[in-house]
């Protein structure tokens, strides 16, 4: 804040700093019991993968204990997590989604 040369008072113009979102990514467990073919199903309808990509990250929960689906603002990653969780419960399988907060 200052003054110029006629006494007129300076004001700055607010910065336009917009930070980035935190981001959350969308993690599927392994279980015993679902089916790989309804894991694959999940995987292409609420996250849009092709039957390759949804192969290839299904294994890597059946093999790893868990993997990524994707990377998300809050509201969407919750979203999504709720959306297959529903999904997983009326088909009666255990399969279970929830989020992480990304680094
Ligand atoms: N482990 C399951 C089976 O052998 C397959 C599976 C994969 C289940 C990924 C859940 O998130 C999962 N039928």
């Amino acid at each position: 804040e200052s003054f110029d040369e006629d006494g007129q008072l300076l004001v700055a113009p607010a910065k336009p700093k917009l930070k980035p979102p935190p981001m959350y990514k969308v993690v599927l467990l392994n279980d015993d019991y679902t089916p790989m073919d309804f894991v694959v199903e999940v995987l292409e309808v609420f996250f849009s993968m092709n039957r390759e990509k949804a192969t290839q990250v299904m294994l890597k929960v059946h093999t790893e204990g868990k993997g990524i689906c994707g990377v998300f603002t809050r509201d969407i990653a919750e979203t999504k997590a709720e959306q297959v969780n529903q999904y997983s419960r009326e088909n009666q399988h255990p399969l279970l989604c929830t989020i992480e907060k990304a680094n």
